[in-house]
């Protein structure tokens, strides 16, 4: 973190504006090498307008703003300067490479962030929002990632691993000086590990509303050949994006796209109809077919009125039961009932009766596959955790059950002492007080270069 770290922040491609960034003890000196405008040195957290240019050849590569935020009072830190250049994508890169040519050294993706929370600035949960909020594709998920920023996750963790430490202490105390420090109340450690593990199961069941609204859900159609899946499809993105046709085993390969399921971010696949068949290619599709519902969160069996389900698709039933199923009757315009309107093997399923055709129940459908998803998880969360803070907690969770197991059997402090380090050190890793080198690379590595 000695050296001065820069980076074009703003995405490749021509735009309005692009960015680049400097953080670290030169990034004020450099910066005036290229931009010998406005008074000096700088006022911090303004915007200062001149020209950019080149000092050994006097080439002037742009007119921008320059913005010092000198540390620690900045994103990282340390100090800071952006220039707002005009968004050429080649211009701004001339800029980093002058910046790079001066001294500067090429920031590593999530290097700016990676220092925000080694110096202090965020803790780890934090550093986790700003990815979040930057791969947002719901405002419910962006809600979350926004109060994750403020720190609102790390809050309920920091209390209980503050209450663990300080009974940790008293054990170890205990161990240490049994004769001037009195053993620990088990009854209040007692209380202690309950209100902990309520804490963990709390936010562990916030963290299936956390990967729906962050990362969204898969949904699979599936049924029949000709049932009007592919109809389906086009009518929920409304648009023509599946080839449709009166022959049966039209579409071969999976079509997918992305869907907005009232706020929910839903990748949908179309898939080929399944049926006996001797084409090898159909087979391979129906292969397919059987991925994709293997893969999905939600499966929305099409079925033709008065047709109804055939024996191949039943077969599959009890299989398919283990996901989210909505049996969707299509066709409902040409005025049939379905045949299976009394099928006992049915009769629990969630179902709709549409027309992909003319649009008919589309909306009831898209509600009914609402209702599925919130029916079978708390999508109402202001906090959720991500996968890695789940491990943790679990992990947390595991070493109490061992210390209130210790309690129960009366077996010696230290075994308790032992199994409440773990406990502190998995919540510490959760807010990055406890995490290895590797966690920490592997988190910042998934930001873009320049955040
Ligand atoms: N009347 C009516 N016809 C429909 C409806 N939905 C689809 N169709 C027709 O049914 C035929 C098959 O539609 P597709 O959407 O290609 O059916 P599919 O299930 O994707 O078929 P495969 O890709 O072969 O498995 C086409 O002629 C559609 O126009 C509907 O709601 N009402
Ligand atoms: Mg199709």
């Amino acid at each position: 973190m000695n050296d001065t770290i820069a980076a074009v922040s703003t995405p490749p491609g021509n735009g309005a504006i692009g960015i680049v960034r400097l953080s670290g003890p030169e990034a004020a000196t450099l910066a005036r090498q290229v931009f010998p405008g406005g008074p000096n040195p700088w006022q911090s957290h303004r915007a200062h307008y001149g020209p950019i240019t080149d000092p050994r050849s006097a080439e002037t590569l742009d007119q921008a703003l320059l913005l010092y935020m000198q540390g620690p009072r900045s994103y990282t830190g340390e100090d800071m300067v952006e220039f707002h250049c005009h968004g050429g994508r080649f211009l701004v890169q001339n800029v980093l490479q002058l910046l790079l040519e001066m001294g500067a050294r090429p920031a590593e993706p999530g290097e700016f962030t990676q220092r925000a929370f080694l110096n202090g600035r965020i803790d780890l949960t934090q550093a986790e929002a700003v990815a979040d909020l930057i791969h947002g594709q719901s405002r419910p998920g962006l809600a979350q990632a926004a109060h994750q920023l403020e720190g609102h996750l790390s809050e309920p963790i920091r209390a209980v691993r503050k209450d663990l430490i300080a009974h940790l202490a008293t054990i170890e105390a205990n161990i240490d000086f049994p004769d001037e420090v009195d053993p620990p109340d088990l009854d209040l450690l007692n209380q202690g590990l309950n209100r902990a593990r309520a804490e963990i199961k709390r936010l562990l069941a916030t963290s299936d509303a956390g990967r729906i609204w962050k990362q969204g859900l898969k949904l699979a159609i599936v049924g029949e050949p000709n049932v009007g899946k592919s109809t389906l499809l086009n009518a929920l993105l409304r648009y023509e994006r599946a080839i449709v046709s009166e022959i049966p085993g039209t579409t071969r390969d999976t079509v997918e796209d992305d869907y907005n399921l009232r706020g929910i971010p839903v990748r949908i696949i179309d898939t080929a109809g399944m049926r006996q068949t001797h084409d090898t290619i159909e087979a391979i599709g129906i292969e397919r077919s059987q991925k994709a519902v293997e893969q999905a969160d939600l499966v929305l069996i099409v079925a033709e009125t008065p047709k109804g389900l055939s024996p191949e698709i039943r077969a599959q039933l009890p299989e398919w039961r283990r996901k989210d199923l909505v049996l969707v009757w299509n066709k409902s315009d040409l005025g049939a009932v379905p045949a299976d309107a009394a099928d006992a093997e049915l009769a629990d399923l969630p179902s709709a009766h549409v027309s992909a055709l003319t649009g008919l129940g589309l909306e009831q459908l898209e509600s009914l596959l609402y209702e599925t998803v919130a029916s079978h998880h708390q999508l109402e969360q202001n906090i959720t955790i991500n996968e890695r803070h789940r491990l943790c907690l679990l992990r947390a969770d595991d070493a109490l059950f061992r210390v209130a197991a210790t309690v129960d059997e009366d077996l010696p402090t230290d075994f308790m002492a032992i199994d409440l380090k773990e406990a502190v050190l998995a919540f510490g890793e959760v807010i990055g007080e406890s995490v290895s080198e590797e966690i920490i690379h592997e988190i910042f590595h998934r930001f873009c270069v320049g955040k």
